[in-house]
């Protein structure tokens, strides 16, 4: 219906235009222009899409942006300072956006005067982007993924769009019947294309100003002093060149997770909820779980992926509230042996009751980390940190809700995809320094690195050089039995190539597992072997 009528809408126009060439296709030429700028928003929109969601960092208009700042002359820029005082970035910003647009416009044009001229034009756009991009000083590995997939969008856009525009006019020319088809398929195609821009750019404007808020949030909020610290005994850090730092910096520590992009939880608007096979059903505020009283813990926390001498693994100081307090405020029922936490995300661990009521043992909800509240990345505001368990059953990030549960009524995250519902940490050693890929000189050296064995402790690591006998290193003081130790063995180092083995043993008496297992279903086990160039 509606079809036939826009068919004859078209007959009426063509009969009233059909004069001269040029004025027939001038308004071909205007929509050519608006596909070019639909291309260029996608571009942007697509690129910064991909950017929050993969690499931060990287988002194209301002890689492009600080570019500018970086290459235009000083007289330049002092003059734009001059020109637009604090708005200087607008300034800027608005010209690459501006630039960007005319590039894109041109693109349209081009390519509806030649086809895959507009797509060369995108390509070079492109290129610059990626190059202004991936040479910031802080980019990331993927930071050439944003410019690259926008560009691929925007290319793919403009093609399409053009070559259904010049269906349309061809159709429109020759007075063909399909003329209303044509056009409306343009008009479909270009609408959705600006459609789209438009959600990826809105949404990861949006996206991206919550995580920048919730950034400043944090960063300007003060956690009350801790009712008391750690002792970190003199001698505990060894700080040999190579060795692991006692406490490995925020900055340092290892990431694993399964969020795309990082939650963004305000924590005025944070809750806390105990449920499930509870007496009484609990909800915490963050003023609620401060007011309870900080406490300074030292623990080391472990990943169950974590191969034999990897570092998925960290040591920090934790500021939290031990979690038995919390679940005591609910009074779980008899027969409950599981709590499911659960993040905000959704990901969900499943922590014995045991170990998190069990007073021995320092399970808790932590909320700062190393002297900060929790970096974003590691679970802002509130996570969960139970030594001796790894990570997935146990550390839940961005944490929303405590059920209690049982392990026959629940399942976990990980546990249908391959991982055992229970998996406390398994004893394991470390050789740090030397490695295989550093030269290392003839001569007195140090063989160093970490044990651990959380909740237990570590008794004694033992090093083996080239299959001669197990010598016993010297450990440092250990701060407790929830963090690693580091060691250390003198070593004449000669030259050519060695094999160096470590092994622990923790204060049960037991010796670390040698025979070699894979990650799944619960940890790693085997001794670290590595060999060595010397000279
Ligand atoms: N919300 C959430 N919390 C999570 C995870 C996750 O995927 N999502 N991964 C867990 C795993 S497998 C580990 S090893 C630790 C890692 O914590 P980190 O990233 O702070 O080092 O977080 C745990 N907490
Ligand atoms: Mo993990």
């Amino acid at each position: 219906m509606r079809r036939s009528d826009g068919h004859r809408h078209d007959g009426h126009r063509h009969d009233g235009r059909r004069r001269n060439g040029r004025d027939r296709s001038a308004w071909a030429w205007a929509w050519a222009a608006l596909a070019g700028a639909v291309s260029g928003a996608l571009f942007v929109g697509v690129a910064d899409t991909v950017a929050l969601l993969a690499a931060r960092d990287a988002s194209p208009v301002i890689a492009v942006g600080s570019f500018v700042v970086d290459v235009v002359p000083r007289w330049a820029k002092e003059a734009a300072i001059e020109l637009f005082g604090s708005n200087d970035k607008l300034f800027l910003i608005s010209t690459v956006a501006v630039a960007a647009l005319i590039a894109a416009v041109a693109a349209g044009l081009l390519e509806l005067a030649r086809r895959w001229a507009g797509v060369a034009v995108i390509g070079a756009a492109g290129a610059a982007a990626i190059a202004a991009t991936v040479t910031r000083a802080d980019a990331s590995p993927l930071a050439f993924l944003p410019p690259t997939i926008g560009a691929l969008a925007a290319a793919a856009s403009v093609h399409v769009l053009v070559d259904a525009l010049r269906r349309w006019r061809g159709a429109r020319e020759r007075g063909a019947s399909t003329t209303g088809v044509d056009r409306r398929r343009f008009l479909v195609l270009t609408g959705a294309g600006a459609a789209l821009a438009l959600v990826a750019g809105v949404g990861s404007r949006i996206g991206s100003a919550a995580t920048s808020s919730i950034a400043a949030v944090r960063a300007a909020l003060r956690l009350p002093a801790p009712r008391d610290r750690v002792t970190v005994p003199s001698g505990a850090d060894l700080r040999l060149p190579g060795l692991s730092p006692l406490f490995t910096p925020n900055t340092d520590f290892y990431r694993v997770d399964t969020a795309l992009t990082v939650p963004a939880i305000d924590p005025d608007t944070w809750r806390l909820t105990v449920d499930g096979l509870v007496e009484q059903r609990v909800q915490l505020s963050f003023h609620d779980l401060l007011a309870m009283g900080l406490r300074e813990y030292a623990i080391t926390l472990t990943c169950v992926s974590n191969q034999v001498g990897g570092d998925l693994v960290g040591n920090a100081l934790w500021l939290g509230v031990p979690l038995r307090d919390v679940l005591s405020r609910a009074r779980p029922r008899r027969g409950a042996d599981m709590v499911l936490s659960r993040s905000i995300d959704g990901f969900t661990a499943s922590t014995p009751l045991s170990a998190l009521t069990d007073p021995g043992r320092d399970a808790i909800l932590a909320v700062g980390m190393n002297g900060e509240p929790l970096p974003l990345e590691h679970g802002f505001p509130v996570r969960m940190v139970v030594p001796g368990l790894y990570g997935y059953v146990s550390a839940t990030k961005w944490l929303t809700e405590l059920k209690v549960t049982t392990f026959a009524a629940d399942q976990a995250y990980w546990t249908p995809r391959g991982y055992s519902p229970q998996a406390p940490i398994k004893l394991s050693s470390r050789i740090d320094t030397p490695r295989i890929d550093r030269a290392l000189a003839a001569g007195p050296t140090k063989i160093a690195g970490v044990a651990w064995a959380q909740t237990v402790g570590i008794r004694k690591v033992e090093v083996q050089i080239d299959g001669g006998p197990w010598q016993e290193a010297a450990l440092a003081a250990p701060v407790n039995a929830d963090t690693w130790v580091q060691w250390s063995l003198d070593w004449e180092a000669t030259t050519g190539s060695h094999t160096l083995a470590v092994r622990a043993t923790d204060r049960d008496g037991r010796l670390q597992e040698e025979k070699r297992t894979p990650i799944a279903p619960n940890g790693s086990t085997g001794w670290q072997t590595t060999v060595v160039r010397v000279g």
